[in-house]
């Protein structure tokens, strides 16, 4: 058994492999990339153990408590783990070689779906929330439980390059995105496998 030295305050691990030439097209051209097999296990129970002390100590960034679907916003301000976790995993490394740009820290979130109902998040683009504009924008979307396809997070490939900003579902004033579309012109398909929160009135929307 390895033993594994404490690492320094901003020493970070590195990744299992290297991110491929095939990974980093793949992403400039769809906005997106699954990349799998990076994050030695300790990572990710060290996410999924920072995750549920979050979730277990609500705070002024909680929203949907108690509900199927839970977003906080920046709990590693609050969950011990979930800071070492961004202090020291490989994710900032992986990220910063997929853009191949220095990676500056914006915010981390937390979405939480607890087991048996996995209430889908509604449609939509991050980019209408942040003050920031850009193409070298990046979300690294971790999953602490294997994720299924049908409940994964789903993305319209090459929408990136669509140069259309919607309206937020919820959270901006909807006369300040001036001429911003409130629709996507095709609603994407929804997974029949999915309970759909869109269609279910007790789940309000949160974002
Ligand atoms: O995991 C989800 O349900 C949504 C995630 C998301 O919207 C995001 O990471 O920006």
């Amino acid at each position: 058994m390895a033993i594994q030295a404490p690492l320094a305050k901003q020493e970070k691990a590195h990744p299992l492999r290297p991110v491929t030439a095939e990974e980093i097209t793949a992403f400039n051209r769809d906005g997106a990339v699954l990349i799998k097999q990076v994050l030695e296990p300790r990572w990710v129970e060290m996410l999924a153990e920072g995750l549920e002390y979050a979730n277990d100590h609500p705070d002024g960034m909680s929203a949907g408590v108690s509900m199927p679907l839970r977003i906080d916003q920046f709990p590693a301000a609050s969950s011990p783990k979930l800071q070492e976790f961004m202090d020291h995993s490989p994710i900032a490394e992986i990220v910063g070689t997929v853009l191949a740009a220095p990676v500056y820290f914006y915010m981390d979130q937390m979405f939480y779906k607890p087991a048996g109902m996995i209430a889908p998040s509604a449609w939509h683009q991050d980019t209408c929330y942040y003050n920031v504009e850009g193409d070298q924008l990046i979300r690294a979307w971790v999953c602490a439980d294997p994720a299924p396809r049908d409940v994964s997070l789903e993305i319209l490939r090459g929408s990136h390059k669509w140069n259309i900003t919607y309206r937020p579902p919820v959270g901006r004033d909807p006369a300040g995105d001036g001429p911003r579309q409130s629709r996507p012109p095709h609603p994407p398909p929804r997974r029949s496998l999915r309970p759909l929160r869109d269609n279910n009135p007790s789940y309000p929307p949160f974002f």
